[in-house]
């Protein structure tokens, strides 16, 4: 396809939604205020090594008491449309499972905050901040049983009665894949379980990861499939909203010119995107891993499957980075194979003739972000060859992410908001994008960056920074604006919108 040089809104359809993006724990901070329980990740965070620079999301962006400011920040940016997660624990803190209304009208808050700024809220219920008492109680261990999908639906059902008058777009997940292999797999994520074999360091629990990570992603998809039963026996008529689930998922080229790579490749996305995406459109997982993971892959009823099947109105796709996927056989037991060794691929950043992906966007120790805008295309084809042209110009498809880190640790903030790399990043992104939905017509509606500021970046702590604005951790969690968000705000204005929002901006930058 031709290159574009310029970027213009007029370049995406006019009702295009353009906006932006954070989770809970990554932002909310006020951790132990407002009658909050505690969730995983207050506990996987404080525990020692599990996070890189030793820091946790007790304070974060501090957006708890700043929610004003930050929607201020967000309509000055001139998105119409915010992405953000709602924490269960603010909601339920404790097994009595009594509604906690200091967090329900915080969220009330900044639902009506977000309206009166013209800004529609698009909200995740759960960016995996699971409460502290579903892990611990012994009947449910967090994800691992079925029974934590009643408890799921009261908390979705909750949500919807509570704030579905005023909210319209509903994701029930946010990457059941990667919570499933990062928690359950590798233990990089909470509630950090791992196989004995992986097990480097204290930080981790003894688990088993040759089954639960496909538990674990099994019971999510059944906790979504009872969540989507409720809105839509019980609101979706009155309240008129959609509800999908956010899905993950990077896109694989083979690493050599060979069948076997090419099949490699295939497997990979296979593993990724179609596992959680396939059932939902009323397949069984891919037969590729109903081959590598065999009887350690749960099995659907008829039943489950019938609910799964069409359980969304929209597809969130979080994009970011491709890899080269390389066929490999493990020679190891089945009771040590895991979802990454089950795929029977390897991944690299550079192919057998050692060219690059992409250019690398991290720092050397978290470098796994590579720029390959013209890998989204490629994704969207792919979707529409496995779930059908026909049925997904009835499904569209949200960026429901898209964005890159800094890379370099430490750097000063007159640095880090000079974020060039950042605009050439989403610049490309956008390009890419805006010409596949013109030539294509594929049907994707909105686009959200990843992040709306710098926040507490999972593993990676405070330092690894996806803001288009600019937090100082160490004073007060000010806010500073970077290029990148001066260059979404120019992007995205008309001129009299523009002169519109000047009495919004000088509120805010006066202050
Ligand atoms: C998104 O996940 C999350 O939804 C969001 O909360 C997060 O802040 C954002 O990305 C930025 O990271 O072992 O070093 O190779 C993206 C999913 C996260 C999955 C990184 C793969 C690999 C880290 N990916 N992870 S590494």
């Amino acid at each position: 396809s031709p290159t574009i040089k310029e970027l213009r809104r007029s370049d995406f359809p006019s009702g295009f939604q353009f906006g932006v993006a954070t989770a809970a724990y990554q932002i909310e901070g006020a951790a132990y205020e407002g009658g909050r329980g505690l969730s995983i990740w207050d506990v996987f965070s404080h525990i020692q090594g599990s996070i890189s620079d030793g820091s946790n999301g007790d304070v974060a962006c501090n957006h708890y008491h700043l929610y004003k400011d930050d929607v201020l920040m967000m309509k000055s940016l001139g998105i119409k449309v915010y992405r953000f997660s709602i924490s269960w624990s603010r909601i339920f803190p404790d097994d009595s499972e009594q509604l906690n209304f200091e967090g329900v009208s915080f969220y009330n808050n900044l639902i009506d905050c977000l309206l009166d700024a013209g800004i529609e809220p698009f909200i995740t219920l759960y960016h995996w901040d699971l409460p502290l008492w579903l892990e611990n109680d012994v009947n449910v261990r967090g994800w691992l049983t079925k029974g934590i999908v009643e408890h799921f639906a009261r908390y979705a059902g909750s949500c919807f009665k509570l704030f579905g008058d005023k909210v319209k777009n509903w994701a029930t997940f946010n990457e059941i894949r990667t919570m499933a292999v990062e928690g359950y797999g590798n233990g990089s994520k909470a509630p950090g379980r791992c196989s004995i074999s992986a097990l480097e360091n204290s930080k981790k629990t003894t688990g088993d990861s040759s089954t639960e990570p496909y538990i674990v992603a099994h019971n999510a998809l059944l906790a979504h499939g009872a969540a989507v039963q409720v809105y839509r026996k019980f609101f979706q008529a009155d309240q008129k909203g959609r509800i999908g689930m956010v899905v993950d998922g990077k896109w694989f080229e083979p690493f050599s010119v060979t069948r076997q790579d090419e099949d490699a490749a295939q497997r990979c996305i296979e593993f990724e995107i179609a596992w959680i995406l396939d059932p939902l459109f009323g397949m069984d997982y891919p037969d590729s891993m109903r081959k590598g993971a065999a009887n350690r892959l749960p099995k659907f009823t008829d039943e489950e499957l019938a609910i799964l099947h069409g359980s969304i109105d929209f597809i969130g796709y979080n994009y970011y980075t491709a890899y080269y996927a390389e066929h490999i056989e493990y020679d190891i037991e089945p009771s040590q194979r895991w979802h990454e060794t089950d795929r029977m691929a390897n991944t690299h950043y550079a192919n057998s003739e050692g060219n690059l992906i992409g250019e690398c966007m991290g720092p050397p120790d978290n470098d796994w972000i590579y720029n390959c805008p013209w890998a989204l295309p490629k994704m969207l084809e792919w979707l529409r060859q496995r779930y059908g042209k026909q049925q997904l110009s009835s499904i569209p498809i949200f960026i429901t992410e898209n964005g890159t880190m800094d890379d370099m640790e430490d750097m000063p903030r007159h640095v880090a908001c000079n974020d060039l790399k950042r605009i050439e990043y989403l610049k490309a992104t956008l390009q890419n994008l805006g010409a596949c939905i013109k030539e294509h017509g594929y049907n994707v509606q909105g686009y959200f960056i990843w992040s709306l500021m710098d926040n507490f970046e999972w593993n990676s702590g405070l330092r690894s920074r996806f803001g288009l604005y600019y937090v100082d951790f160490a004073n007060k969690q000010s806010r500073y604006i970077k290029r990148s968000a001066e260059w979404y705000r120019e992007f995205l204005l008309q001129n009299d919108e523009k002169n519109n929002l000047k009495l919004c901006c000088y509120q805010l930058w006066s202050k």
